[in-house]
């Protein structure tokens, strides 16, 4: 067996062995005369598990004896995917375990597949927060994710009929292997009451509601360096206390009731990703994070070494070099208020220094510049739940107009821009809380902060100009290549050797192999095993047929109008339109690959669903098309689909209207595996253009200053419509129901916002130029060994976008923490 880490190998397989019977003894109590594949997977996961345990414990005692700034991660979403074979790779014991199962008859890689993934999130935020605590423990920083166990997860989703239908994901069916409760950690949270004046003149918060926060904890092991940190999920308990009146009045039932719909709090994350409902229930949630976190902070604060000198009034003076908040968008911003009614009413500091310390603390991370998801909450709606937090975000309201006032005394617009609370809509804008409430706010790539500062922040920005930075999105290369492509990885190492594991810049070396024609070859062999793979997986868990040997063309992400997923349907429509009308020539065959979770409620994003589906029937039963064009859309979406997906990728679909993809992460993902990109620029596209040079990517498309000046000169879909015969004709197929000739007018809707002059995305400008990208990609795939050099060069190019080098950034600029290779003792 190859390892490329060299790991000693039958040393431990024994012990694998024993451990493992341990467990399915003693943990599981079975024999296995009735042990399921499912209770070894169980016996398996604990195993590797007791490899971690030493290490998270003596982590912790690390931590706290050195004291090191803490750096807390607070997310709604974390989408982790499975933790097996992440623990194993990082704690380097993958290839002892593999031994022990084969030598005990069981195969490691059927037992990962029935680990049901924890899959608490919607899209890029939610995985760039999993990333990230990879390397925030790969990088040896004391560090903590905080967020909430939803009981469900994002939805399953099925293609049934081509509609997209959504089922509850039940990932706590089986007890989680990985989570750990702490009930002597219970945080009480409370809502609704009134503020009262207190005798001493303090504000008191009073009849309230008390729901208590369980914390699970999960261990994120970093790579091959002994430290195990910790994700905290909040699970909401109804308190023992709750509703005693109707306990005493012997509404027994009811009560009981009662109980359990304050556990519904953590009960569902919801599934749509940018936009913002306004529902009780989700500002709830919110605040169930928050205030369960910061209180926790706090109290390790007060815990900590500098504050354990007894009968010592803690002085938090110090709190901010000690502790590091990053919010994970706005939805978390409520730590900001949070922060400052502990620090005020609980620890009885004044108003200036309490603030002064928020500032200090917490910093603000930006995902999405889309007007529908930015977060504003109805006044009444959060004066009624959180009483006492609408009081002080009034003072920091104040405050910060009294100093944009002192800046712009003449300027009442610009007052009114930029008020907290908006009186007139009757919303507190959590976006401006988090900027006021931070010391630094940044977008996640380069082209997204510029525009944070020139549009939605543009008053933010003149007033504090030094808060607004740039943090460009990364991904982890554990799992994005090594985990889930590891015969590149093998492959990568024997030339360049391991190092790029942790320091993903050394890929560049790959550049002096491009013209290697062995090298070549085997980057082409890869690839194919890869699609081969992925072919094999299809067909037996979809029974879905593709062509290992046509070219995979790939757009996978969030159904929503801004990707652009319906342009792409409109070039598969014409590349089938081509076909038909001349069989006869020459063309690449191409798989065209779709998926994606649309928001339930999100009825075009579900109609284009319907569309992709229907086209990919009409040209699967054409019987002219043969195998020169397959579409497939492939059902669920997620994490571990991603994994087998993207290492078989040839060719990255990152089509957004320039100027609405923050940054995207597939895109980072297909080109550090080797895929080519075709993209706008818009979001990461346009660093990973600057990486690898224009000529080894296809760009198209309108700029987004071109963009801004169409919209202001006045975008007009019909000119493109009439001016394009193949635009037209596969409008006008869609719209005569030749994709859906049982319900003709199915499409209607479509085709009419299409040809909307104020169409938002701007689909039919961009057609013609992103027809002809993909002449110059099918020119390109032609030549085998050209398309294969270019594929060697973006992975050599993917350097920069490793979450090691982006944790690097805002481990500097931002929380003040120093990263560190030393290892830990194991
Ligand atoms: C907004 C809301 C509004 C309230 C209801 C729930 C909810 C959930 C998510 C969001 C905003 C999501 C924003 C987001 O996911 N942005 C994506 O972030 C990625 C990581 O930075 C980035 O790569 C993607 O381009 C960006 O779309």
């Amino acid at each position: 067996q190859i390892s490329i880490r060299g790991i000693p190998l039958l040393e431990n397989v024994e012990e694998v062995k024993k451990v493992f019977n341990r467990h399915l003894h003693f943990t599981i109590v079975k024999d296995r005369d009735v042990a399921t594949d499912h209770d070894y997977y169980e016996s398996i996961a604990y195993t590797v598990r007791d490899h971690l345990v030493s290490r998270w414990i003596r982590t912790n005692q690390y931590h706290f004896e050195t004291d090191q700034k803490r750096v807390y991660y607070l997310s709604l979403e974390y989408h982790m995917g499975r933790a097996l074979s992440n623990c194993m790779i990082n704690l380097g014991i993958e290839n002892s375990v593999d031994e022990a199962l084969y030598e005990m008859g069981l195969n490691i890689e059927e037992l990962e597949e029935l680990e049901s993934e924890a899959a608490l999130g919607n899209g890029g935020l939610g995985r760039l927060a999993a990333c990230y605590l990879d390397s925030m423990a790969t990088l040896g920083l004391s560090a903590y994710g905080y967020g909430l166990r939803y009981d469900y997860g994002i939805f399953a989703q099925k293609i049934e009929d081509g509609y997209q239908k959504e089922y509850p994901e039940n990932w706590l069916r089986y007890a989680c292997p990985w989570e750990i409760s702490r009930p002597e950690f219970l945080v009480p949270v409370q809502y609704y009451g009134k503020v009262i004046d207190d005798k001493d003149g303090k504000k008191k918060w009073v009849e309230y509601i008390t729901v208590h926060a369980m914390p699970y904890d999960s261990p994120i092991p970093g790579y091959n360096n002994n430290v195990v940190n910790t994700l905290r999920l909040w699970s909401a308990k109804a308190s023992e206390k709750f509703n005693f009146a109707l306990f005493n009045s012997g509404d027994y039932i009811r009560a009981v009731a009662e109980q359990s719909s304050s556990e519904d709090i953590t009960r569902v994350l919801y599934p749509n990703d940018d936009f913002d409902e306004g529902k009780i229930l989700r500002l709830k949630q919110e605040y169930f994070l928050v205030s369960a976190s910061v209180q926790d902070i706090i109290a390790r604060y007060k815990r900590s070494k500098i504050n354990l000198k007894a009968d010592q009034q803690v002085d938090f003076t110090n709190f901010p070099d000690k502790a590091a908040i990053q919010l994970n968008d706005t939805h978390p911003a409520l730590s900001v208020v949070e922060l400052m009614r502990l620090l005020i009413d609980v620890e009885n500091l004044g108003w200036d220094q309490a603030f002064d310390i928020t500032k200090r603390t917490i910093a603000f991370t930006n995902h999405t510049l889309l007007p529908e998801a930015l977060e504003k909450w109805p006044i009444d709606m959060f004066q009624k739940l959180l009483p006492r937090h609408f009081q002080l975000i009034t003072d920091i309201n104040a405050h910060h107009l009294d100093i944009v006032q002192k800046k712009w005394p003449e300027d009442k617009e610009r007052m009114k821009r930029m008020t907290i609370i908006d009186d007139e809509a009757k919303k507190v804008n959590m976006g401006y809380l988090s900027v006021v409430g931070s010391h630094a706010v940044n977008g996640v790539a380069q082209m997204h902060s510029d525009l944070l500062k020139s549009t939605i922040m543009k008053d933010f920005y003149e007033l504090n100009p030094e808060k607004f930075q740039n943090k460009t999105n990364g991904i982890t290369p554990r799992r994005w290549l090594l985990i889930c492509n590891p015969d590149l990885a093998d492959l990568i190492t024997t030339k360049i050797g391991e190092g790029w594991i942790t320091d993903l810049a050394q890929l560049k070396q790959l550049r002096d192999y491009v013209d290697d024609e062995q090298f070549i070859r085997d980057i082409q062999r890869v690839k194919f095993e890869n699609k081969e793979r992925l072919s094999k997986f299809l067909k037996k868990n979809f029974n879905v047929n593709i062509n290992p040997n046509s070219m995979f063309d790939v757009q996978v992400k969030r159904l929503h109008e801004y990707k652009r997923q319906l342009l792409n349907c409109l070039r598969v429509i014409t590349v089938y339109n081509r076909i038909k009308a001349n069989p006869d020539k020459d063309v690449i065959q191409r798989t065209i690959i779709f998926g994606g979770k649309a928001a339930p409620g999100y009825k075009t994003a579900k109609l284009i669903i319907k569309l992709i589906c229907n086209v990919a029937r009409t040209v699967s039963e054409d019987p002219v098309i043969g195998d020169r064009l397959r579409v497939v859309f492939l059902e669920n979406y997620g994490v571990s689909l991603a994994e087998k997906i993207i290492p078989a990728v040839d060719l990255s679909e990152q089509i957004s209207l320039a100027g609405l993809e923050a940054s995207g992460t597939s895109n980072m993902k297909m080109m550090l595996n080797g895929g080519l990109t075709i993209g706008t620029m818009d979001g990461a596209n346009v660093e990973i253009c600057e990486e690898v040079g224009k000529d080894n990517i296809f760009t198209f498309g309108l700029t987004y200053k071109e963009v801004d000046e169409l919209r202001e000169k006045g975008y007009n879909a019909k000119d493109y419509y009439e001016h394009n015969a193949e635009l037209k004709q596969a409008i006008e197929q869609i719209r005569d129901g030749v994709f859906s000739p049982e319900d003709p007018n199915l499409f209607s809707d479509i085709v009419k916002s299409l040809l909307e002059s104020d169409e938002k995305f701007m689909l039919l400008a961009d057609y013609e130029e992103y027809m002809k990208a993909h002449e110059r990609v099918e020119q390109l795939y032609k030549d085998g060994t050209e398309w294969t050099k270019k594929c060697i060069l973006n992975i050599a190019a993917a350097g920069k976008f490793s979450s090691d080098r982006a944790i690097r950034e805002y481990a500097k600029d931002i929380w003040n923490v120093t990263p560190t290779d030393k290892k830990l003792p194991s």
